[in-house]
């Protein structure tokens, strides 16, 4: 790695600390999704952001380190909307971070928490990051006041408030859409399921696995966790997972076994783009 994720950048006189809060913060921003951009006029308007979606402020030493880990297929103007809200934002924020998209190789039923999984393990590899986003591709916050960055103490769940469910949370144990945690939470719910293939579920496991494990959800307020999602028919190849009632009462009995310490996959390439850190890979198929 170029850096080490907490110290100095590798050249120039050291910076003084960043302030908190950033005092490039806006607050409530309009989100238009009318006119998409092309990727050419997005890393224009970018100038800051080195290979692999990588980003450091140049003038103030970060506090925070954070990987934004979408899981990914097929889904190109959304990634465009995407990498053009979330760059500016997150550089009003001062932080420190690099986007990886994980992308499923092949036809075979999507499978999201598996894909977050292998996109933690490679994200680590890169850096000591000390916060991990979990990120839907369609979702684009709409405040920066919603700071992405981790609690010491518990799992994140920053997405609260979505235009889709009329700005409200749809139910108390609610943890899709965007989440994050530090590597040590990542660890010790041992990581996400791998098993829920096709739509839904995963990521009420992944909530129940927080409690399992003995944490708490902790999330900001809805005035604050306001985003946007771009509206979109189910996918083809990931259609509702009829086993996830099942494996849902499972949990309990299943976390331990399955997740980080049963992951196997193959990374097929792994590309520095100039927004996004490209990773391609084969997860298999639904046995
Ligand atoms: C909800 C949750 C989501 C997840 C999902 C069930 C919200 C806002 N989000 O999303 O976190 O729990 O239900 O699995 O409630 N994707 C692709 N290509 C595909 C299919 C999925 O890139 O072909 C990715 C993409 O990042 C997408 C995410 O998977 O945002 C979730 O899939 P979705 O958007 O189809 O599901 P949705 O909106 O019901
Ligand atoms: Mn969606």
């Amino acid at each position: 790695p170029r850096n080490s994720g907490t110290g100095p950048p590798a050249t120039g006189p050291p910076l003084r600390d960043c302030r908190i809060p950033s005092p490039l913060l806006v607050g409530p921003v309009s989100v238009h999704l009318s006119s998409p951009l092309s990727m050419e006029e997005i890393i224009l308007r970018n100038p800051l952001v080195m290979p692999g979606g990588h980003y450091r402020p140049p003038d103030c030493e970060p506090r925070h380190h954070t990987a934004i880990v979408v899981p990914y297929r097929n889904r190109q103007t959304h990634l465009r909307a995407l990498l053009y809200h979330l760059h500016p934002f997150l550089q009003r924020q001062q932080i420190h971070y690099s986007i990886y998209i994980v992308q499923q190789w092949g036809n075979s039923t999507f499978n999201r928490a598996k894909l977050l999984n292998v996109g933690v393990r490679e994200a680590l590899r890169d850096e000591d990051w000390s916060c991990i986003f979990l990120h839907d591709v369609d979702l684009l916050p709409e405040n920066d006041h919603n700071t992405y960055t981790c609690h010491k103490q518990s799992p994140t769940h920053l997405s609260v408030a979505m235009d889709k469910f009329r700005y409200r949370l749809p139910y108390p144990q609610y943890f899709g859409g965007v989440s994050a945690l530090t590597p040590d939470q990542y660890m010790k719910m041992n990581g996400f399921p791998n098993q829920y293939w096709g739509w839904g579920g995963e990521d009420d496991d992944i909530a129940a696995r927080v409690r399992l494990s003995g944490m708490k959800i902790m999330r900001p307020p809805v005035a604050i966790g306001h985003y946007k999602m771009i509206k979109h028919k189910g996918d083809r190849g990931n259609e509702q997972n009829p086993r996830r009632f099942d494996l849902l009462k499972r949990t309990r009995l299943n976390w331990r076994s399955d997740g980080l310490n049963s992951l196997t996959y193959e990374l097929l390439s792994r590309e520095l783009e100039p927004l996004y850190t490209n990773l391609t890979v084969d997860i298999g198929e639904d046995p």
